[in-house]
């Protein structure tokens, strides 16, 4: 199990026509994807995905932003699929991300940073059963 994570190419990179790019970092970096669709989170849907962010002060304005348009999400299979997901990604504010990194490359703004990405194993797995059930994982 500790081969697969979650992605979600959030509502600005889709609004700006990167998901094409961002999928050829996905497949370059050797990524299988086991399923992706396009959606648009419900408020409650973001409200309840980012659960474990509710006391922030950002909580409000992650949810709308996650919500206020299409996004797609993904399940990724790789060898050390979590870390290496998120070194493909960089860092959460697109200022700090190193050169070459999808955020550094697509992100608007620390808020809007073009994709997630899980931070764990544990949390991968509750992410991926969270939008996909295991028959549409193929
Ligand atoms: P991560 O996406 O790199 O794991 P987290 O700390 O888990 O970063 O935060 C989740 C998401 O919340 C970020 O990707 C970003 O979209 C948003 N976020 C984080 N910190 C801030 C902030 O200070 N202001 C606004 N949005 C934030
Ligand atoms: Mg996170």
């Amino acid at each position: 199990m500790s081969k697969r994570t979650f992605a979600i190419i959030k509502p600005d990179a889709v609004k700006n026509n990167y998901v094409g790019k961002i999928y050829n970092h996905i497949l370059e970096k050797k990524f299988k994807v086991l399923s992706a669709k396009l959606i648009k989170m419900s408020k409650f849907q973001a409200e309840q995905f980012y659960l474990v962010h509710r006391d922030r002060p950002f909580y409000e304005e992650l949810t709308s932003f996650m919500s206020s348009g299409r996004c797609m999400v993904l399940a990724l299979e790789k060898e050390n699929a979590v870390e290496s997901w998120r070194n493909v990604i960089g860092a959460t504010n697109p200022e700090d991300a190193q050169d070459g990194t999808i955020r550094k490359l697509y992100a608007t703004s620390l808020g809007e940073n073009a994709v997630h990405g899980s931070d764990s194993n544990e949390n991968a797995e509750k992410e991926i059963s969270f939008f996909f059930c295991e028959s549409e994982l193929i």
